[in-house]
Parts: structure tokens; C-alpha cells; sequence
């Protein structure tokens, strides 16, 4: 297993230990056919019914994932390239469906010798008429909101509870806009995207220097911007102030902090080492030397658990289990759930089928057919939809179930 990219060294890694209990609870699959009388006031609102009170129910408590790590959350650990806060998916609510800024999750810390002027320049090189400067300050005009947008770590691992992950209602600059102040040669077929990466303090499982670089085409359609503000407020200077890229649908390693350059270029440029360094966490075939054999770095379509919360309905105790669904380039509403390898997948019905923007919350109602340890994972029933992470089993999140 892979530490992603929080440091092993924090974490007890007691998937390991654990992951020999799943084949116990195997034995228990067989499922009671009891009717739910469980009275949900759900229908209609804009609240996803995952986040509102199970009518008539007494909620008892949140059962842990026995198989996260203990990586701290919802506070900042390190400084400069090795900062990181992981955000406490377990506590998601109405009021932080978009992560309130203080919360949103942190990977590489603002760079120590980065002098944030009120002038900020973007340098533009590369196929263009001319090198070119562009101040921010000229662009700022044309900044508009773009929406809510969901920036997931490619290292994003149970080791934080898989809390690199989060969501803002960003304002930017659409690339479009700035691409079109410039002369751009025809040959130039790929833009490089840089920021300022220079750290006093360096992290021993990761390496300075920021850029991804794109086709103009994947910039067109993904509709990437240059991001100015999160929740309305300027950029806090960990989240890349005064300006960064966000690349939506992408993992966040392609979301470029303290953009300080573009480079048009044509395909045959090489890959650059930041891209190297996440190239399987990208799911590249190798490390390719080009830029142009990388795959688009998309988050497919995934979903898991937050957080199971045990109930008393009705003298009875029930189980739900809460979650959100993320990624892919199209809603789907085949989501499916499974509580152990020996059971049969079930339909979630309970999320909205909308945009795939940001995460959508779902929820499912459970009475385990006993205790035990039962590891929970979803699927898309989809063939026409990819998924590799579930797949995979990447999401599984276990819980141990003592009463019934
Ligand atoms: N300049 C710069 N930009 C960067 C990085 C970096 O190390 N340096 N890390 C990237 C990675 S790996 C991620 S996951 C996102 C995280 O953004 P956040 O810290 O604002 O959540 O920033 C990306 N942008
Ligand atoms: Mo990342």
C-alpha cells in the first residue's frame, strides 16, 4: 500500500492489520427481509435527505472506519512543501457541503521566500509573437464565479480518512479570456502551467516544482480558469494566493498554487518532473518522457462512506450510512452498495442525479444482518462508466458493527 501523500511515519497503517478480519464476518451474508418503517421526511427540498434527521429516529453516535489511519484532521501538521491538513469528512453537514475555507483541505503549505506583491505577473513564453507579461491586476476585470468545483489529492488515502478532498465556490478567470491576449504561433498545440514552488522547509516524500502542462484542447473543454477567489474571499496564501489554476475534474496536483507562468508549446514537449512524480497516482502507463503520452489526469467516477451513524427508530436500532459521490464527466444513477465481498450489491436510491461539479451527498438506510466487521464498497452498474479507484477497492471503508 502506498502512503499517498501524507507521511507513513503518522499513520499505524492498521489496514494492515485489520483487513484479515474481513473473511470472519463473510459467514454472516445472509440478509433479514424486514420492511423499513423507518418514517423519512425526505421528498422535495434542496437538503440532501443523508444530511437531515432520520424523522422520529434518535441518532446514537458515528461509528469509526476501523481501517483509517490516524493522520490528524481539520488541523494544519508541517510547513512549507510538507504542510498538510486533512479535512474531517465524517462531519460533513449542510452547512459545509461547500468547505468552509478554513477547512478545505491543504497539500504543500505557501512557500516561504514567495514574495506576494500587489503587481503579480504571469510570464507568458514559449510559441507566442513576442514574450509577454500579463499583471493580474489587468486580467481582474473579467473575473466572474465559476461555480462550485471539488479539488481531490491524487494521494488522497485512508490514512486521513481520505480527507484531501474538498470543495469551493471558486471565482477566476476563464483561460479562454486570458488566452486570447496573447499572439499564440499556430504550431503551439499543449500550454505549461507554473507556479511558484521554492521552499525553505522540503518534505522528504515530495519534490519542489509545480507545472502540468495541457492540450488547448483539454483546457477548452474542462472549462479551467484561473482561480482569484474561494467562498468569495480572496485566495488564503496556502491555497495559492494571489492566483492559481484549477483544472475541474482533474486531480489537484494539475491545480497549479501561486501561478507565476505559461509556456505554449507543441507536442513534442518533454514531461515535467512534477508530472513524473504523480504519474501512477495519475494512472499512467509508466512514467512517460513525454507530455503528450500522459492521460488526461481525470477523476473517475467514485463514491464511499463518510460516516455510518446508528439510530433508535421505533424501539428499533437501524444503521445509515452516509456518503458522497464524486468525479466522472456525467451523472449517473446506478450507484449500487455492497457490505461485504460475500453479499449482494443493492441500489442506493437516496442522492440527486445532478452535475458532476462537486460531491453529491447519498445516503442508504442499513440493518446489518448481524455483528461483525463488514467493509463496505459501491459500484456503478454501468458498463459505459469508468472506475478505476473503485475498482479497485480504493474507497472500501469497515466498519465493526456490536449491536443489532
Ligand atoms: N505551486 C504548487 N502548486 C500545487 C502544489 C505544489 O506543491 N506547488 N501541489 C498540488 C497538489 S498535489 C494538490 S493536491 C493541490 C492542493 O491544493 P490545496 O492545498 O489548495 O488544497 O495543489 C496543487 N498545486
Ligand atoms: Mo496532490
Amino acid at each position: 500500500m502506498s502512503a499517498g501523500e501524507l507521511s507513513i511515519s503518522v499513520a499505524r497503517r492498521r489496514f494492515l492489520r485489520n483487513s484479515l478480519g474481513a473473511t470472519a464476518v463473510a459467514a454472516l451474508g445472509l440478509v433479514r427481509a424486514r420492511p423499513l418503517l423507518i418514517p423519512e421526511a425526505l421528498a422535495g427540498t434542496a437538503t440532501p435527505a443523508g444530511l437531515k434527521p432520520l424523522g422520529g429516529g434518535v441518532l446514537l453516535g458515528t461509528l469509526p472506519f476501523v481501517d483509517d489511519g490516524d493522520f490528524p484532521r481539520g488541523k494544519l501538521i508541517g510547513e512549507g512543501l510538507a504542510a498538510r491538513q486533512a479535512l474531517d469528512l465524517s462531519r460533513l453537514d449542510n452547512k459545509t457541503l461547500v468547505t468552509p475555507t478554513d477547512q478545505f483541505f491543504i497539500r504543500t503549505g505557501f512557500p516561504s521566500r514567495l514574495q506576494t506583491t500587489t503587481n503579480w505577473k504571469l510570464r507568458v513564453r514559449g510559441l507566442i509573437d513576442g514574450p509577454a507579461e500579463l499583471a493580474l491586476e489587468g486580467l481582474l476585470p473579467e473575473e466572474q464565479s465559476m461555480g462550485t468545483h471539488l479539488v481531490e489529492c491524487a494521494g488522497n488515502s485512508r490514512i486521513g480518512g481520505f480527507g484531501l478532498m474538498s470543495t469551493a465556490e471558486w471565482s477566476g478567470i476563464p483561460i479562454a479570456r486570458v488566452l486570447e491576449r496573447i499572439r499564440i504561433k499556430p504550431q503551439a498545440t499543449h500550454l505549461i502551467v507554473s507556479g511558484f514552488d521554492e521552499h525553505t522547509v522540503r518534505d522528504p516524500i515530495s519534490y519542489p516544482g509545480a507545472s502540468w502542462i495541457f492540450t488547448l484542447e483539454q483546457l477548452q473543454r474542462t472549462g479551467a480558469f484561473l482561480a482569484t477567489r474561494m467562498n468569495k474571499q480572496p485566495l488564503t496564501k496556502d491555497h495559492g494566493f494571489p492566483v492559481r489554476f484549477i483544472m475541474p475534474g482533474w486531480y489537484g496536483c494539475t491545480c497549479i498554487k501561486w501561478l507565476n507562468q505559461i509556456l505554449l508549446v507543441d507536442d513534442s514537449a518533454p514531461a515535467t518532473g512534477h508530472m513524473k512524480e504523480f504519474a501512477s497516482r495519475t494512472f499512467q502507463d509508466g512514467v512517460p518522457n513525454r507530455a503528450r503520452d500522459f492521460r488526461p489526469a481525470v477523476i473517475d467516477l467514485s463514491a464511499m462512506p463518510v460516516r455510518v451513524e446508528m439510530w433508535q427508530v421505533d424501539g428499533e436500532r437501524v444503521y445509515r450510512v452516509v456518503g458522497i459521490l464524486w468525479g466522472g464527466d456525467k451523472p449517473v444513477d446506478a450507484l449500487m452498495i455492497r457490505f461485504n465481498p460475500n453479499m449482494s450489491y443493492v441500489h442506493v436510491k437516496d442522492y440527486p442525479h445532478a452535475s458532476n461539479g462537486t460531491w453529491r451527498v447519498w445516503s442508504y438506510i442499513w440493518r446489518p444482518p448481524g455483528t461483525g466487521r463488514y467493509t463496505i464498497r459501491l459500484k456503478v452498474a454501468d458498463a459505459a462508466v469508468t472506475t478505476r479507484q473503485l475498482d479497485r477497492g480504493y474507497y472500501d471503508r469497515t466498519v465493526q458493527i456490536d449491536n443489532v
